[in-house]
């Protein structure tokens, strides 16, 4: 009775990578089979298959299948998690090309089989959806107009994959009312990659839907209008002026807005141009202010039932709990602020979603990596469930029987 105590206490410490699928299914658990030393067997005849651990194998995104998606048009899914190892557009420090893979190893402890939370309530993984990790998108790295248009047809060729659930069992309402050719469309996950590939992930995106709004986490507006001394017209694209290209093209509709602003500005032109563009702005204060509820509500107001895109720089939480960005800004709102607005905002008819501007090189015992895997994590229950969570407390209320 001790010992299979033991042996599930270590099970839980060190969830095996074991998918529920007949060939697993026959896996073993290394800590469950006693030493046999008289016996002159195999490691498969004794112990099963070569399972992977937390902290081993292959490297995808919270051990979910990866496929080459781009080559492979067999594949489908409804949630796709697609890498942007782009970061030749920031202002400042560079190195967000090691993100995605960044992201993915902050996901060795998330797995398929660990993720109910008792925030959510459920698990993203058991919701009906297929979640396909598809890899990484080839970026050139020297030429940035090209790099752009990698991304947008990277992006339009998985948008443009049938999904895989029957969208009836859907626990959300299909997303083909806002298609223009009125057919569901899978959803993509985007690891950047610096903000400037949110650019053709809208155009791609405009493509299928027409103008959306954007809800944009940041310390910063990045709706700057292109430098007017840039040398060529590419130079005017980079991960402060993305959005103010996107409005000029006609990608985003006027009802975006901000969460988390608190960046240095010119002035109040800033403000005014910010807003001129299609933009309100919660601030970092705001919270203190106006409280978690009031935020969620004037963001959910704001968006309405119109299709909604995602956007969260992971410099919108503060330096001390994510470091590992290009652009940090000091003051920040915390993880755990982020995860609860996060939380509020299921049930908007999101059409996608990314997080960008991690750089790992300038982090610490990946403590932004692993918030951003976290966060992806809450980014997939928020696309698949149809309401916020309720509060714990009404779900299952405190009882004291003491
Ligand atoms: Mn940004």
């Amino acid at each position: 009775m001790i010992l299979n105590v033991v042996v599930v206490a270590i099970l839980f410490a060190f969830p095996i990578t074991a998918h529920r699928t007949s060939e697993h299914e026959h896996r073993q658990d290394i800590f469950a089979s006693p030493p046999d030393v008289s016996a002159d067997q195999t490691w498969l005849e004794k112990y099963g298959l070569q399972s992977d651990m937390a902290f081993t194998g292959p490297l995808s995104f919270s051990h979910l299948e990866y496929a080459r998606c781009l080559e492979d048009a067999s594949k489908n899914f409804d949630i796709a998690i697609l890498g942007m190892p782009f970061d030749t557009a920031v202002s400042y420090r560079p190195g967000t090309r090691f993100g995605p893979t960044g992201i993915r190893m902050g996901s060795r402890r998330q797995h398929v089989e660990h993720g109910y939370t008792l925030s959510w309530g459920l698990s993203p993984y058991l919701q009906g959806a297929k979640i396909t990790d598809c890899g990484d998108v080839p970026l050139n790295p020297f030429d940035n107009a090209v790099a752009l248009d990698q991304i947008e047809v990277a992006y339009s060729t998985l948008l443009q994959r049938d999904v895989a659930r029957n969208v009836t069992e859907s626990t959300v309402a299909g997303m083909r009312a806002f298609a223009k050719d009125n057919k569901e469309h899978p959803r993509i996950v985007t690891l950047g990659g610096d903000h400037t590939i949110v650019l053709p992930i809208l155009r791609s995106l405009h493509k299928v839907y027409g103008p959306i709004s954007v809800i944009h986490f940041d310390a910063h507006l990045d709706t700057w209008p292109p430098n007017k001394v840039s040398p060529s017209p590419q130079a005017r694209i980079t991960h402060g002026s993305f959005f103010y290209i996107a409005w000029e093209e006609g990608l985003i509709s006027n009802s975006s807005i901000h969460a988390g602003i608190r960046c240095k500005m010119l002035g109040d032109g800033d403000l005014e141009n910010d807003e001129s563009v299609g933009f309100k702005v919660i601030s970092t204060d705001d919270l203190d202010d106006l409280g978690i509820p009031e935020v969620i509500r004037r963001i959910r107001n704001r968006i309405g039932e119109q299709p909604v895109y995602l956007s969260l720089d992971i410099d919108v939480i503060d330096p001390g709990s994510a470091p590992a960005t290009g652009t940090p800004e000091a003051g920040g709102w915390t993880t755990r602020e982020v995860k609860r607005i996060i939380r509020g905002l299921a049930g908007l008819n999101f059409v996608g979603a990314d997080i960008v501007e991690v750089a790992p090189a300038y982090d610490h015992a990946d403590v932004t990596s692993i918030a951003a895997a976290d966060l992806v994590e809450d980014f997939l229950s928020m696309m698949l469930s149809a309401e916020p969570p309720k509060p714990r407390d009404e779900r299952k209320p405190w009882v004291d029987k003491l």
